[in-house]
């Protein structure tokens, strides 16, 4: 464990430790569309999508409270 300066770790959380308190930040990096954070937008995150239309969450890509053909069209354009 390091002293001092906030670390990135490979999964990608930021841990930074103080006097004995280690606490740790998610970083908000995934790209819009990316449901799996896992640096593509591909068939995996339209299955999560799929699986929570209608409903609310992360799956909801422009806000409006439900997930809709719209999150869906926003997916689809950042397909790759
Ligand atoms: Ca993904
Ligand atoms: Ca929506």
């Amino acid at each position: 464990m390091s002293q001092g300066g906030p670390v990135l770790t490979a999964n990608g959380s930021l841990v930074v430790s103080g006097t004995g308190a280690l606490q740790r930040y998610w970083t908000p990096s995934c790209a819009t569309g990316d449901l799996n954070c896992d640096g593509f937008v591909n068939g995996t995150d339209l299955s999560l999508l799929l699986a929570a239309w209608g409903s609310s969450g992360p799956s909801d890509l422009n806000g409006d409270g439900v997930v809709s053909g719209t999150d869906l069209t926003i997916l689809l354009g950042r397909w790759g």
